[in-house]
């Protein structure tokens, strides 16, 4: 049907700077200049080129150039573009499981797209989700044991929500392929505000669907109580995702050239690194910002297993929040604090303040390399997105209903705070490895047939000491609760922070303060290592919460 013919002409489609427009487009940006698949003239490419470009109209014809944005990456063989914009519902969806018709793959499907949807719900209010599992019962992929048997449920990461059923339930709550799940999900009125998501937590079989982007945020609405400025801010939600570098791609330099993979070799890994970070499903995207704008970006790392360092050219990012957490949460007086980078382990989110940078100067969303250490994967430096003054068409704010519920505060003083910080742990965990690839937490590989590892009385708080007895990063995360992170390898945090994530070091221990006061919060739950490979082969534990 096409031929390389069609490369062969002075530009692909007549355009000298973009192979087409919408969501395939393979456009030019000066960052990537020399690289871009689209210089057809260069007559020692034109094979090359005129693979890609075929590959992107092939694509571009089955998905039919889709108004919702980039398709699935597997169906795009490159599809750098401009950052599309997500889908949104309120509170009340229907959301089903599906396998890509063309990849196999696992999918959510909102609406008639394979696009997850942005969740926004207030706090008061009650998530609805009709979740139908339509995926086959014979799958083409593995998963941690063997071929995988496309079970699925939803985990709210973050949200201070009942762990048992109907709500925040990733044990019993379950769905083969065929059966249905109904959530019923009651959002507290003292519920933070900010960016939360859903992912699917099948034991076994996490990191496969997590890897397939089986995943969406959800934001609590209101953080403009706590940060009134963002109101008038436009808002960006940026979802971090994973494409594979080898194993279906036939050019993999290209997907390498096109995020400026650097730095290969910067972590104690001997690893090659396998993948790729998208946002928003698109390869090195470009945002409009213009000069001196400022945005609010709600950045999620939904990757199962790469970490993001992020920063951003020539500017500081104005953090807002982290894990969902306003900072000014557990402290009225904080302020939007600059930082030059943050570390996203996977599963972490941060809220920031972007401004754009000025005219005349180019900027781009980094991630830096992370060690992850000895035994850990290559999580190499790339360029995640550019900052675009050019592509800025008209201003774009929007302007968010207020809403008048005055905010909730939990501040807790610095004696408060001293008296649980000093205090033996009440529980420890170790993140442990054996010389077989298999992973435990205090020795023991979780099992769903095991009982609580741990129970805590709900009402106080506790400190809990994390260790990692092992060579690689794990990013230890608990349902429903958040702690504060107040020690790193036994040194004090000088700016402590609540999280729902928190990475620990190889070889090496975090402190945390965990909230436990929460009533709502009762039932059998888990706590678990977020390098979701290794939950899926036991590093995970059940908490009962009393
Ligand atoms: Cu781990």
């Amino acid at each position: 049907m096409f031929s390389f013919s069609l490369a062969s002409h002075s530009s692909c489609f007549g355009e000298p700077h973009a192979c087409m427009t919408g969501s395939l487009r393979i456009a030019h940006s000066p960052k990537t200049r020399g690289i871009e698949a689209c210089k057809c003239r260069k007559r020692g490419l034109q094979s090359f080129i005129g693979f890609v470009c075929m590959a992107a109209v092939f694509s571009f014809l089955l998905l039919g150039c889709s108004s919702h944005g980039p398709a699935p990456l597997d169906g795009a063989f490159v599809s750098q573009g401009a950052l599309p914009e997500l889908p949104i519902a309120k509170g009340s969806l229907i959301l089903a499981a599906v396998n890509d018709p063309h990849s196999g793959k696992g999918s959510f499907s909102y609406e008639g797209h394979e696009i997850p949807p942005v969740i926004h719900v207030s706090p008061g209010e009650t998530l609805r989700i009709n979740y139908r599992n339509h995926m086959s019962p014979h799958s083409t992929e593995q998963c941690a044991s063997g071929p995988c048997m496309n079970m699925t449920n939803l985990h709210f990461h973050g949200l201070h929500v009942s762990p048992a059923s109907p709500q925040d339930d990733t044990i019993s709550m379950m769905a083969m392929p065929g059966e249905s799940i109904q959530y019923r999900v009651d959002i507290p009125l003292d519920q933070a505000p900010g960016l939360y998501w859903y992912h699917t937590h099948p034991h076994g079989e996490s990191y496969r669907q997590a890897l397939d982007g089986m995943s969406g945020a959800i934001v609590i609405d209101g953080i403009e109580r706590y940060v009134p400025e963002v109101r008038a801010m436009k808002e960006r939600i940026l979802i971090l995702r994973d494409a594979e570098l080898r194993a279906h791609d036939p050019h993999p330099p290209l997907r390498e050239k096109l995020v400026q993979l650097l730095d290969v070799r910067c972590s104690s890994s001997h690893e090659t690194p396998e993948r790729i970070l998208t946002v928003n499903g698109v390869i090195h995207p470009t945002i409009a910002i213009a000069p001196g704008e400022r945005q609010f970006w709600r950045i999620l790392n939904a990757s199962p297993d790469l970490y993001a360092d992020l920063s951003i050219d020539s500017e500081q990012m104005a953090v807002v929040a982290r894990d969902g957490m306003p900072l000014a949460f557990h402290d009225p007086e904080r302020r939007p604090e600059n930082v030059e980078h943050i570390l996203l382990p996977p599963a972490g989110r941060v809220e920031a303040i972007i401004t754009g940078p000025r005219s005349g100067v180019r900027a781009s969303l980094r991630s830096s390399c992370v060690d992850t250490g000895r035994s850990g994967d290559a999580n190499p430096a790339m360029v995640l997105a550019d900052l675009d003054p050019g592509s800025y068409a008209h201003p774009l704010v929007v302007q968010s209903v207020a809403n008048q519920t005055p905010p909730v505060y939990k501040p807790l003083s610095a004696a408060f705070l001293d008296k649980y910080e000093s205090r033996a742990p009440d529980y420890s965990v170790r993140f442990n490895e054996n010389s077989q690839g298999a992973y435990f937490i205090n020795r023991r590989k979780y099992s769903p047939e095991d009982g609580p590892m741990t129970t805590v009385q709900i009402g106080d708080y506790q400190h809990w000491h994390i260790l990692n007895d092992t060579s690689e990063l794990h990013p230890f995360h608990i349902h429903q609760v958040h702690f504060l992170v107040f020690r790193t390898n036994g040194k004090a945090e000088a700016q402590p922070e609540w999280l729902d994530t928190v990475n620990v070091p190889a070889k090496g221990s975090v402190d945390l303060m965990m909230d436990f006061t929460d009533p709502i919060i009762r039932g059998t739950s888990l706590f678990h290592c977020h390098l979701l490979k290794h939950e899926d082969q036991g590093m995970m534990a059940k908490i009962l919460f009393k």
